[in-house]
């Protein structure tokens, strides 16, 4: 059985407790709970996390990177939070690792602030889902079987 990593980044843990009507009204649990749900009917270990912290989101690449070279790991769905913006450590970390990785973000940062339309992942990534809200995620998840 395959892993998929789910790894979210900063104050994503807010989730479904402020600004609604850009993020919906799910709470981070609720992601968890869908990603579990999701990873059950494709027969594959998740791991889903989240952190505040660039450097543990590096360790937690880096560790997604060991799996990979083991042949354990089918890939990693990612919602940097604002280090999609600002992270070239991130970026390092996805192309040093050889993972596949889909960036995934709830809103459409592209019909937002021009500062969310630059992504340091995107160029790294093996592809990019945004707008689509919490949904994306499973879908995010199914796109790693078929890729
Ligand atoms: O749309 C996304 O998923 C983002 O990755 C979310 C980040 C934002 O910086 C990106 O540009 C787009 C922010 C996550 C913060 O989430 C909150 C949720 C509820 C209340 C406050 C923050």
């Amino acid at each position: 059985m395959k892993t998929v990593f789910v790894l979210n980044g900063p104050n994503l843990n807010l989730l479904g407790t402020r600004e609604p009507a850009v993020y919906g009204a799910h709470t981070l649990a609720d992601v968890e709970a869908l990603c579990a749900d999701t990873c059950q009917k494709l027969g594959l270990k998740l791991e889903f996390r989240q952190s505040n912290h660039e450097g543990t989101l590096v360790d937690w690449l880096h560790e997604a990177g060991r799996l990979h070279a083991s042949g354990e790991l089918l890939g990693v769905v990612f919602n940097a939070g604002a280090y999609t913006h600002t992270s070239v450590a991130l970026h390092d970390a996805t192309k040093g690792t050889g993972i596949t990785l889909i960036e995934l973000h709830i809103s459409n940062v592209h019909a937002r602030e021009a500062f969310r339309h630059h992504s340091y992942l995107a160029p790294a990534a093996r592809g990019v889902i945004c707008g689509l809200g919490v949904a994306g995620y499973p879908l995010a998840i199914e796109a790693l079987t078929r890729i």
